[in-house]
């Protein structure tokens, strides 16, 4: 039986599971669509390739499997481009299918062409471009394959319209995964790990989205416990353990906990794991963990040695390296250097909230995290909001915070809820987001609208590009350009317009109450939360600075 290139791409993704993909139709992937038509495959009809490239990695991110859209050639590639190199940074696995001009057009400046192949080899983890209909069940296999082994990332397939049209018979189809060879890890490097720790007196793990993109939390925490070695952990690895461990000190970095940016000072052996050595986590490279030697685990060998040289590196799953290795570590109570954590602890606690009133920054998050309960996957968008979500919301579990970490790109939360509440229809989605992020894919509002899932965006509206405003107040000698909105919007009535609940928390009594009853009503809900634009973000390592030299509150 003939069958058209079309209809070979969704039959590939037919095979790989997909149940739900998201995008935009246009002139040159409109075969793509009419085999779609025919399928069992569902699809979500965003307003915008950012915002459909998003709802793809709200499903990637909550479940760990690679999520699939789709965009026409031209304005639609550039429309998804920042989704895509999103998901590289975060290594999310995302596979986008765009159409492109016919194969002979190609290169003529035809109407929506860009160079998808070119734009997007930086910023995929792979990509490519379909020459032929019978290359496309194995280009679809491995491009699943290729975003979810390994690091997981971003790949591109490229289909131009004629391949999509071009009919053929198929005479084979590939396995599903079938490629996928484990690496050997190397003995040697686990014995100098195992004598590292062993002989370190004051070690520290410093961990990250490496831990649970390998779901590696058990084991880890495992290690940790059975050892006695303290935990910091970057944004995205927020949720790899509970934030009631006893061996949990918080968040490192540019707002992190202040006592992690002084316990880095002391360590002296540095367990890297799953991590990239972000400046924003680690500040100024060259002051970093001044006394410490660091074992370095990553799946990325490329990442090994780039920021930081390590004194024993291993390139491997962190998930079967730490297997490897916690049952072959002593035990150790490390009673000294648990009571120096302590003692630093107790000398630098977090800011403390200076006011009791229920719309503090951090009053409000706390409040949210109380009534929405463990399950709950918040997304955030970015800014000050993204910031004290991350300092004060609890992640119990993996997976149940979903922010643009290494991109930092506003308008992210919206259609990422949308993705994980897609993908978890039963569990409450909630999007924290801030007035101007919101604004940057508020067109998304009618998919959720048209979707009607269990999403409450919640709005700290300052009427300020906050985070802008504070960097302007404390090194720009508050020259506040471009950081205010002269519009005071109200989010919830353009929800409701949109046909969503929407509630604006200005003049309720109780918010916590306003917020469960918004939460309790039946599908989405948009709450507006009015902040001071004076409120900061505390503590804040300088752009540029080390990160003991961090601001702890205005003025200090
Ligand atoms: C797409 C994009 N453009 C610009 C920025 C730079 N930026 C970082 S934070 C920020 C302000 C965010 O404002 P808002 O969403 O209102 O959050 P707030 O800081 O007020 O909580 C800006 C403009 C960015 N991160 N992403």
């Amino acid at each position: 039986m003939k069958q058209s290139g079309a209809e070979i791409v969704i039959e590939a993704l037919e095979r790989q599971g997909v149940r739900i993909i998201t995008g935009i139709p246009g002139g040159s992937n409109l075969p793509i669509y009419n085999a779609l038509y025919k399928s069992r495959i569902r699809h979500i009809l965003a307003r915008h390739e950012q915002g459909a490239g998003f709802i793809a990695q709200g499903m990637a991110r909550s479940t760990g499997r690679a999520a699939v859209c789709l965009a026409t050639s031209g304005p639609g590639v550039t429309n998804l481009i920042t989704a895509i190199a999103d998901a590289k940074l975060d290594s999310v696995p995302l596979v986008a299918i765009t159409g492109q001009v016919p194969t002979s057009m190609i290169g003529t400046d035809a109407f929506q062409e860009v160079d998808t192949f070119g734009m997007t080899m930086n910023i995929t983890k792979h990509n490519y471009l379909v020459k032929d209909a019978g290359e496309l069940p194995y280009i679809i296999a491995d491009a699943f394959r290729i975003a979810e082994t390994g690091r997981p990332g971003p790949v591109l397939i490229d289909v131009p319209k004629d391949v999509q049209l071009q009919e053929i018979e198929l005479k084979s189809r590939p396995d599903i995964m079938a490629s996928c060879v484990r690496k050997q890890m190397d003995g040697r490097r686990i014995e100098d790990i195992l004598r590292a720790i062993n002989n370190a007196k004051r070690p520290l793990i410093y961990a990250g989205g490496g831990i649970i993109s390998a779901g590696a939390e058990a084991v880890f925490s495992g290690l940790a416990k059975k050892n006695s070695i303290p935990v910091v952990l970057t944004l995205m690895g927020l949720g790899a353990i509970s934030p009631d461990d006893p061996l949990y000190l918080g968040m490192l970095g540019m707002h992190g906990a202040p006592c992690t940016n002084y316990i880095l000072d002391e360590t002296d052996l540095l367990l890297a794991l799953g991590v990239r050595f972000d400046d924003r986590a680690v500040g100024k490279v060259n002051e970093f963990c001044p006394q410490a030697s660091i074992v370095h685990i990553d799946i990325d060998a490329s990442e090994i040695d780039k920021i930081k040289r390590s004194n024993v590196s291993l390139t491997a799953d962190v998930k079967e390296a730490l297997e490897s290795i916690v049952p072959l570590i002593e035990e150790n109570r490390r009673e000294e250097w648990m009571r120096r954590i302590d003692k630093i602890r107790k000398e630098h606690p977090l800011p403390p909230t200076q006011s009791d009133d229920p719309l503090n920054p951090l009053n409000l998050i706390r409040n949210i995290a109380l009534i929405a309960g463990r399950d709950a996957i918040i997304t955030t968008d970015v800014g000050q909001h993204q910031m004290w979500v991350a300092q004060a919301y609890p992640f119990h579990q993996p997976r149940t915070l979903l922010t643009s970490g290494g991109l930092g790109t506003m308008g992210f939360g919206l259609p990422a809820a949308i993705g994980a509440a897609l993908a978890h229809p039963e569990r409450q989605v909630i999007c924290i987001s801030g007035d101007g992020s919101i604004q940057m894919n508020i067109q998304e509002m009618a998919t959720l609208a048209d979707l009607d899932l269990k999403v409450a965006v919640i709005i700290m509206n300052n009427q300020h590009l906050g985070l802008v405003r504070q960097q302007q107040e404390l090194f720009f000698n508050g020259n506040y350009i471009a950081s205010k909105f002269d519009s005071k919007l109200d989010f919830a009535a353009i929800g409701r317009q949109f046909g969503i609940r929407g509630i604006n928390l200005e003049k309720a009594i109780d918010p916590g109450k306003s917020i469960e009853l918004m939460l309790k009503g039946r599908g989405p809900c948009i709450i507006d939360a009015p902040i001071h634009y004076s409120e900061k973000v505390f503590p804040m390592v300088p752009p540029g600075a080390a990160n003991r030299e961090m601001i702890i509150e205005a003025g200090r």
